[in-house]
């Protein structure tokens, strides 16, 4: 059985997420999502997110293709999850590319390529204006 891990905020859950999930499930049998904390969020962006965490482990556990979700707390533990959860595969979206290729030791690491034209601060941008 092949295990995928993948991570992300999901806020403002769209299009571009469920299409880089579906086809990281498509790469094999089972697909885990780290979902990042409030807390990490700010740190990574500078803002809160709009959703909370347990609003987006929500959404993202309801997709058909996520077999199970956790709480991301920290950046520096993707390899303590990598291992934990057995993943066989880790993938990311191509803003990512090259930044998690140290993982390649203990797993597969597959960039995927974003979706094109839609991202969560476009959307804040939009509506705001
Ligand atoms: N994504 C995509 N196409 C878009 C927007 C996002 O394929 N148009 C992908 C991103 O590449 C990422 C995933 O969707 O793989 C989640 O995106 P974000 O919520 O923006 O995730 P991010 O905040 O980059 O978190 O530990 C790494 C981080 O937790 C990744």
């Amino acid at each position: 059985m092949k295990i995928v891990i993948t991570f992300g905020t999901f806020d403002l859950f769209h299009y571009g997420h469920l299409r880089i999930l579906e086809r990281a499930s498509k790469l094999g049998d089972k697909l885990i999502v780290g979902v990042s904390s409030d807390v990490l969020n700010f740190q990574k962006k500078g803002r809160n997110p709009i959703y909370s965490e347990n609003e987006r482990i929500k959404i993202v556990s309801a997709l058909r293709c996520v077999d199970e979700v956790f709480l991301e707390e920290s950046l520096e533990l993707k390899e303590e999850y990598i291992k934990k959860y057995k993943a066989d595969i880790l993938i990311m979206g191509d803003d990512w590319k090259g930044k998690f290729d140290y993982f390649n030791r203990i797993c597969k690491v597959i960039y995927l390529e974003r979706t094109p034209s839609i991202s969560t601060t476009e959307i804040i941008e939009t509506i705001k204006t």
